[in-house]
């Protein structure tokens, strides 16, 4: 197949196109009729094409879930809402920026900002008519949410860690420009027509979109960026990942990945989570070259008619990782084939906490459960965290583990940071029980219309009897990832914890057990449909044999893999 342009195009003998694909190519690069739509205020919601295409735009239409049945039984219609995702490479913004987020969610959305699992933010329970002044308001601080969702390259990611030394530096500045390589170019032009009210092309068909083509790639593609000691972006979850390699401290380049994901389909067996695979060795200027090669190949491989099975990840898998080297080296990366270097993950930190920068200024992590800023009760995480960034100026990075870093907090000013979380009931990460340090939910009901379980709602509840479990066995010091999900999609990445729960219907959750903390390893199924007041007290037994039977100061989800499935099978269900 030609790698000089893109060729999506049907044959008589080509499975039918998934109706996306249709969708894609009447959309005029991403145009579709959205303006129109937007400017109709007699519409509460879009119509199917446009429901594809404003996704690019880096939104989803939803619906509140929650009133779903009072309105029903009152015979009204579906309570329609937007998400907005921005696209926020390596999770970075300066204070402005993070004000003027602040500012835009209390005024258009939900008077919540979510940190998401691909360190960035999501806007949740924006009304249509408030639609376009928010996405003004985003792109008014230099910030976009062009591609944040859609069929294209997603938020790239990176160790949001401002540690100033040159790996750190490397591997962030790598992130920016990858990303800025990919954004699609006609798409922005669209962007602009539709949101920013900028000038329309007479013949916006005739625009180019030089790197995607006319109908994009097949379906959403991931890149992430890592060190070998700190994989806390989980690297191996991602279509690309770039693992940066180091000689006496110095780096050298990247051991690139291929192929990773975690979506699967309970009602399709040829759907699976898959780790990406070691690819090569490349130079830091073949960065962007490997970038856009390995989104060309995707763009001309990938499936276009079965969007469950539409992901880099069953390209290398189906092709095998030998034939699929071959393809990348031959058609589509011109650059020299070199072998992997050896650099086996070994870490991955959180990040939380005060740390030093490497300047004399400290950041300082602050967890964030399930990624919700927002004001509850006695935690007024949102007014605190806008007072501190505010009042002393500071750039913020947001985590993959749905966390919030404060950059630049000079040494006079700790104290005084500390006295404002302190005001604003927002617990210091010392007191924080590990286990939900660890833990981390996907939005699901009531925003998401996939999940078919709770999740960022429930996890919570099961966090705290599991932090009184542990603490009574005498392993609350221990780092146990829990993930959970509302669906098989994996979008907190729970087949990569060491503890997964995956919404499987009402309140019940299908259990993995025995991933890794570092991301190096997939879970395995334990039990299918445990309701969900049985998980904590089944998975004590699981960690009573742990505590007694452990090998020196083995993890837990290395005790699973080495007494093997069916003994933690055994347990579980005992
Ligand atoms: Fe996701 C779809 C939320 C990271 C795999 N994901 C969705 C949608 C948009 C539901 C939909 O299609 O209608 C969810 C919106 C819920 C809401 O109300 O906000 C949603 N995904 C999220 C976020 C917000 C979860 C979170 O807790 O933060 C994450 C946004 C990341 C970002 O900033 O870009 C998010 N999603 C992920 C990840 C994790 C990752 O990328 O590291 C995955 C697994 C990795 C992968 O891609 O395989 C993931 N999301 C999916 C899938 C399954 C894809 C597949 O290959 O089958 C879907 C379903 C789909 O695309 O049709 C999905
Ligand atoms: Fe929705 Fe499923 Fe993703 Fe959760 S895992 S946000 S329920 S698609």
């Amino acid at each position: 197949m030609s790698t000089e342009t893109a060729t999506p195009a049907e044959t008589a003998a080509e499975p039918k196109l998934s109706p996306v694909e249709t969708h894609k190519i009447e959309g005029k690069f991403l145009r579709g009729t959205l303006a129109e739509e937007f400017a109709d205020a007699s519409l509460d919601h879009l119509s199917e094409a446009n429901k594809s295409l404003i996704k690019f735009h880096g939104s989803y239409q939803q619906e509140d879930r929650d009133a779903r049945k009072n309105r029903s039984k009152a015979g009204a219609g579906k309570a329609y809402m937007f998400m907005i995702r921005l696209k926020l490479p390596g999770g970075k913004l300066t204070a402005d920026q993070y004000l003027a987020m602040d500012d835009l969610c209390g005024k258009y959305g939900n008077s919540t900002l979510r940190i998401t699992t691909r360190q960035s933010f999501q806007f949740h329970g924006v009304m249509k008519p408030n639609m376009k002044p928010l996405l003004q308001g985003v792109n008014k601080t230099l910030l976009t949410t062009l591609g944040g969702c859609g069929d294209v390259n997603r938020n790239v990611l990176a160790c949001p860690a401002p540690i100033g030394d040159a790996v750190h530096k490397q591997q962030m500045d790598d992130c920016l420009r990858v990303a800025a390589a990919l954004t699609p170019k006609a798409g922005k032009q669209a962007y602009h027509e539709v949101w920013l009210d900028g000038e329309k092309l007479p013949n916006p068909e005739l625009d180019e979109e030089p790197l995607y083509g006319p109908t994009y790639l097949p379906r959403k593609f991931k890149i992430a960026f890592a060190m070998p000691d700190d994989n806390c972006t989980d690297i191996l979850a991602n279509c690309l990942g770039y693992l940066i390699i180091s000689e006496n401290g110095k780096p050298i380049g990247y051991n690139l990945y291929a192929g990773g994901g975690q979506g699967q389909t309970n009602s399709k067996p040829d759907t699976y989570p898959l780790l990406a695979q070691p690819i090569g060795f490349i130079h830091f200027d073949e960065v962007v070259p490997a970038a856009e090669a390995m989104v060309k190949l995707f763009r001309d491989h990938g499936n276009r008619s079965d969007r469950k099975r539409a992901r880099l990840k069953y390209v290398v898998h189906d092709m095998g990782v030998e034939k699929f080297r071959d393809l990348f080296y031959g058609d589509y990366f011109k650059h020299p084939r070199r072998e992997p270097k050896h650099a086996p993950i070994t870490g991955l930190d959180l990040h939380l906490g005060w740390n030093g920068m490497g300047d004399g200024k400290w950041f300082l992590g602050v967890s964030v459960e399930n990624g919700r800023i927002k004001d509850e009760g006695g935690l007024r995480l949102r007014a605190g965290l806008r007072e501190i960034v505010s009042r002393f100026k500071l750039d913020v990075r947001l985590t993959t583990q749905q966390d919030i870093l404060l950059c630049g907090v000079a040494t006079a000013d700790k104290p005084a940071v500390e006295a404002l979380l302190a005001e604003y009931g927002i617990p210091r990460e010392s007191s924080l029980p590990m286990v939900q340090k660890w833990s981390m939910a996907c939005p699901a009901i009531p925003t998401c219309s996939l999940a078919i379980t709770e999740s960022e709602r429930s996890l919570p509840g099961v966090v705290r009897q599991l932090e009184t479990v542990l603490t009574d066995l005498g392993l609350a010091g221990e780092p146990i990832s829990v993930r959970m999900t509302g669906c098989p999609n994996g979008c907190a990445r729970p087949y990569q914890s060491e503890i997964g729960l995956v919404g499987r219907g009402g309140t019940k959750y299908t259990v993995y057990i025995g991933g890794d903390s570092f991301g190096r390893r997939l879970n395995a199924e334990v039990q299918d449909s445990v309701p969900i007041e049985q998980i904590v007290p089944r998975l004590s037994k699981v960690f009573a044999a742990f505590k007694a039977e452990r090998a020196g100061d083995e993890l837990f989800g290395s005790y699973c893999e080495r007494v093997g499935l069916d003994k933690v099978k055994s347990l579980f269900s005992a």
